[in-house]
């Protein structure tokens, strides 16, 4: 999130693609409708589904799944014929423009209609809104991302916004509304299997790093590895670990052996595709341990009759600490009440591990004075603010996060800005928050004010200076404009010890071998940093955002048809990639599972899965509640009465929904017209019935939620994005048949 929620109030208009707040984030949602009231803000919404949020909107498009990169080409397209451009921003701060301007001229008002299956009127009207408007926002969440081409939907819509020119300022900016409690804080500290926390990587330099942060020695990390290639890769993601244990011929990717033991500790994993799969997957292995407040739904899926142990974990009001919120500020958390019964607090638990697997020590050698003296959590805040430079945790202290929860009310809920003696810092201290007396950052990118009030931030310069085009033309990489209060005109590097004296920093003789070989991300001495926020500098540089990725299976973003697409005729003009092996340690088919059947013509009905407001997640946790349950009892389609009249469906039917790949479920058939009549809607939100079984017999005595359903990932597709590896629930094809 560039922005953050209380900033949405200054837009002007707002733009949503792929999300629901009105149902997923209704404290956003406030926001969203405060913008409306005070701004007249147009509110423009852009959803297969006509979804509670759509109701609030002043216009809405409805599109096909998948279709949101022709969009968006559409977007830009009428931005630079009708001289919306922000001419100085692309000249000064963008890499690649060309490129986008070239494949935006293909997405005419009538081709994005063709491919889109909305009106060319209805692309003009939100275009045009949204470019009368200054600043305008732009909001995403999961009806971007889980797609194959899920990473160029998240690429190309700051694209389009730094063209609107509403990138780096207050009211504009992209608002990706988060998921789950702390999940900013999960992937700050790269909960991931791509990258040691700060999203430093893998790279033997980053291990070395983070090794004297932890104070170990590297060659013993190393010998906690099967190899160094294995230690310096991407492992096995979430969506994909099944293939770890099912499928050999992935022992390759993974050191020559299939995976033979799984924890779960925080997630449903009947969240991810394939759920027949991960049963399959659970059946197999050799040990399997939920960590969890609740009996995981997944435990009752597999059949296995052993070494399958469910360790009662404390929920997040049982324990404390520092968590991240949507908009990157940290925020301390007090403990409300002790663990219940024999429940335990997550890191006791790894501990716990961690010392029978005989490396506690190891474990535990940074917090406090080491050697287990240590006061939990305030010094594994104190560790990560110490090591976690690279987006700038470092002045983000248990003092000063303390400070911040007992003076709540000091701080403007639209600026952020503190005030009385909390002046000088930024609710939350939102990254970077480079040292313990920079403010925090709540909107990035923000060239406006210096840096040390905030703002001062070009770009990261993180792919070099400069880059030879296949013309062999040397292209700049480094900004072209000077942020406020910069000593340096124009662009310049990331920091490092090596320039920082041409930056025309002077350090003393002691200070320059202190610094020597490091970079600002790198020197846990913080004289780097010091050193350039008080030349007004953003440690990491100021570069230009690169339309362009060359490392990417696509340059730029494309249109790429899903791989059981509902447009059959499309498929051969915009197909998907090849086929990728080894992609996170598994061979993933693209191309040859889109070509493998006309898949529409078996599996006509298109799909949308999401939320309802009701549950959460997979609903562990809120179909255990009575009064949830009551009000969202059963698994359910949203289906066209249209659609259901042809297949003779009445409401309130069952009915069979079949997957394309061996997934079925019974579910209950509910009129609606808020999905079109090709489309049906699916609930993320159930599991504990399985292909019209209920599974509630096997949930321990006492345990099992007062609303069960089937699983919605029984019949969502086979797909993963290509770079994230991100399950494409959001494209599927199904079968419906009356019960
Ligand atoms: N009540 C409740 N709140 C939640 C959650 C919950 O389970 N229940 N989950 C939390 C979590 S983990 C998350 S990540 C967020 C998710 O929040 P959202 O992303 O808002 O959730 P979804 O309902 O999955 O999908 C959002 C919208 O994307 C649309 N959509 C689907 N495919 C496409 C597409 O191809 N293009 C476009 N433009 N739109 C598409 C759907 O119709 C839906 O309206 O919500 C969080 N909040
Ligand atoms: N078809 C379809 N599938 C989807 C999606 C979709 O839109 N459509 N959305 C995807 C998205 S964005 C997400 S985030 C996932 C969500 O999927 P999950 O993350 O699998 O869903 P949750 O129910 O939030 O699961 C969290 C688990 O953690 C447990 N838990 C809660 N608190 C604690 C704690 O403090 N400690 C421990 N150890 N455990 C705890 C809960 O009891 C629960 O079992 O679903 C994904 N799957
Ligand atoms: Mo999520």
């Amino acid at each position: 999130m560039t922005n953050h929620l209380g900033d949405m109030q200054l837009s002007k208009a707002i733009l949503i693609m792929g999300a629901n707040p009105a149902v997923n984030h209704p404290v956003a949602m406030q926001h969203i409708l405060k913008a409306k009231e005070k701004n007249r803000a147009k509110i423009i919404v852009i959803d297969p589904r006509y979804t509670k949020t759509a109701a609030k909107s002043d216009i809405f498009v409805r599109i096909r799944t998948g279709t949101d990169v022709p969009f968006l080409y559409g977007l830009i397209r009428l931005a630079i014929k009708n001289g919306w451009t922000d001419k100085d921003f692309i000249r000064d701060r963008i890499y690649g423009y060309e490129e986008i301007a070239a494949e935006a001229e293909k997405w005419t008002p009538e081709q994005v209609a063709q491919v889109c299956g909305c009106k060319a009127e209805e692309l003009i009207k939100a275009a045009t809104a949204f470019a009368a408007a200054k600043p305008a926002c732009l909001i995403w969440n999961q009806g971007w991302t889980q797609h194959t081409i899920g990473t160029s939907n998240t690429r190309l819509g700051p694209i389009m916004q730094m063209i609107y020119g509403n990138m780096g300022k207050a009211g504009g900016g992209c608002n990706i509304l988060r998921g789950h409690d702390n999940v900013q804080g999960a992937s700050d500290m790269c909960n991931l299997a791509d990258s040691l926390p700060g999203y430093y990587g893998l790279a033997e330099g980053i291990w070395k790093y983070f090794c004297g942060a932890w104070k170990v020695d590297y060659e013993w990390m190393l010998s906690r590895f099967k190899s160094k290639a294995a230690m310096e890769k991407n492992g096995f993601s979430l969506a994909n670990f099944w293939m770890g244990v099912l499928n050999e011929e992935n022992a390759v990717h993974n050191e020559g052996t299939p995976l033979r033991a799984l924890i779960v500790m925080g997630n449903g994993i009947t969240t991810v595709t394939q759920t027949h799969k991960i049963k399959e997957a659970l059946d197999k292995l050799e040990l399997v341990v939920f960590i969890d407040p609740y009996v995981n739904d997944a435990a009752v899926i597999t059949t296995r009759g052993d070494n399958l142990f469910l360790l009662p974990a404390a929920s997040q009001v049982e324990t404390s600490g520092s968590v991240a919120a949507t908009n990157r500020s940290y925020q301390w958390r007090s403990q409300v009440v002790e663990p219940l019964y024999e429940s335990r607090p997550d890191h006791e638990i790894l501990f716990d591990l961690a010392k029978r697997l005989g490396f506690y020590d190891e474990f535990v050698r940074s917090l406090g004075k080491g050697g287990g003296d240590y006061v939990w959590p305030e010094d594994a805040t104190k560790e990560i603010a110490g090591s976690i430079l690279s987006i700038g945790l470092g002045g983000v202290t248990p003092e000063r996060l303390k400070a911040h929860q007992e003076n709540w009310h000091m701080f403007d809920p639209v600026t952020l800005a503190g005030y009385g003696k909390m002046a000088g810092s930024y609710y939350g201290l939102p990254w970077p928050c480079w040292n313990e007396k920079h403010p925090g950052t709540p909107v990035m990118y923000d060239v406006s004010k210096p840096v040390m009030l905030g703002g001062g931030m070009g770009f990261r310069e993180n792919w070099g200076v400069e880059r030879e085009e296949a013309d062999g033309r040397k292209v700049s990489l480094l900004a072209g404009n000077t942020p406020a209060g910069s000593s340096v005109k124009g662009g310049y590097p990331r920091v490092t010890g090596d320039n920082i004296e041409s930056l025309g920093i002077k350090l003393t003789e002691e200070e320059r071998e202190k610094v020597k070989g490091k970079n600002f991300a790198t020197d846990r001495s913080g004289i780097l940093v010091d050193k350039a926020l008080s030349a007004g500098l953003c440690p990491y540089g100021n570069g230009r955002a690169r339309a362009i990725s060359w490392n990417f299976p696509d340059r730029i973003p494309m249109h790429r048809e899903p791989l059981h697409s509902f447009r059959q005729d499309l498929v051969a003009k915009y197909p998907t990639f090849p086929d990728k092996p080894n992609h996170w340690r598994a061979n993933i088919r693209y191309k040859s599972e889109q070509d493998k059947e006309e898949w529409v013509k078996n599996y006509p009905v298109n799909v949308v899965t999401g939320r309802i407001v009701e549950h959460m997640g997979t609903g562990t946790e809120t179909r255990a509640s009575k009064y949830l349950a009551e009000l969202a009892p059963e698994m359910f389609i949203e289906i066209n009465p249209n659609l259901a009249g042809k297949l003779g469906v009445k409401d309130g039917d069952m009915v069979w929904v079949y997957g394309t790949s061996e997934g079925k479920i019974k579910v209950k058939a509910v009129y609606s017209w808020t999905i079109d009549e090709n489309s049906i809607f699916l609930p993320q939100n159930f599991s504990g019935v399985w292909r019209g079984e209920s599974l509630a017999s096997r949930y321990p005595e006492n345990t099992a939620p007062f609303a069960l359903g089937e699983n919605s990932n029984q019949v969502t597709s086979y797909g993963y994005d290509i770079v994230t590896s991100c399950p494409e629930t959001k494209c599927t094809l199904v079968r419906i048949e009356k019960a």
